[in-house]
């Protein structure tokens, strides 16, 4: 089970501290959403961040590019200290040399799938990226409606993973009742945002030891 909490959603005035205590809740991955204001109507995350997080821990970081043409952008992240780098094959005419690019810079690949993206259209790409983060929300904001109509593709990229060797995420309203019943179905990573991870009672680390406890 790998659980990456979605740094959107955590309190910037205290960042720093934040992934200390992040840090401390035993998390896998940190999950840096960037978006450009065009290729969806929303601005998230940007370099200062990205090294914030980058300077305050060892543990891995993927940046989830929701910009047209990312290929532009691969050694830019990669500088930054990207471990894994998601982009979405809709947003770039050269997907296959995107993906080639992220190696060449000794970085994870990963594809970003959106409610409207289907499995066959990324095919191709599946043999060469090493994850897959499929979309449970449309992309673009934090707290919001779990798309249900995404289930039979899901499904269908858990049934592939193992021929094609990736790791199966999801992102978007990931609740942990969902988390529950999606293990089951063949997810490994889990993007933890406001609905299962920040705003709550308890602490990080109860949620986190608890999830683990749970599946
Ligand atoms: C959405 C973004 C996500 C959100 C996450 C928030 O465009 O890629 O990573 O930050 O979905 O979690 P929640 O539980 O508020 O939907
Ligand atoms: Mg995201």
């Amino acid at each position: 089970l790998i659980l990456s909490p979605s740094m959107m959603c955590a309190k910037f005035s205290y960042l720093s501290s934040e992934v200390d205590s992040l840090n401390k809740a035993n998390i896998d991955i940190y999950h840096m959403d960037v978006m450009d204001g065009r290729y969806v109507p929303n601005f998230a995350l940007g370099p200062e961040d990205i090294s914030t997080v980058r300077k305050n821990t060892n543990k891995k970081l993927d940046v989830h590019l929701m910009i047209e043409n990312p290929r532009k952008y691969v050694k830019f992240f990669s500088d930054l200290g990207a471990d894994i780098i998601y982009f979405c094959p809709d947003a770039e005419q050269q997907s296959a040399r995107t993906i080639d690019d992220i190696h060449a810079q000794g970085k994870k690949a990963g594809i970003a799938v959106n409610t409207g993206t289907s499995f066959e259209t990324v095919k191709e790409l599946l043999p060469e990226v090493d994850y897959v983060l499929v979309m449970t929300v449309h992309p673009g904001f934090a707290s919001q409606p779990f798309q249900e109509s995404v289930i039979p593709k899901l499904r269908k990229f858990a049934e592939e993973k193992e021929k094609y060797g990736y790791i199966l995420g999801i992102d978007g309203a990931v609740s942990r009742e969902r988390i529950k019943a999606l293990h089951k179905l063949g997810v490994d990573n889990f993007v933890l945002g406001t609905s299962a991870l920040f705003g709550k009672e308890q602490s990080y680390k109860e949620i986190i030891s608890d999830i683990r406890k749970e599946n």
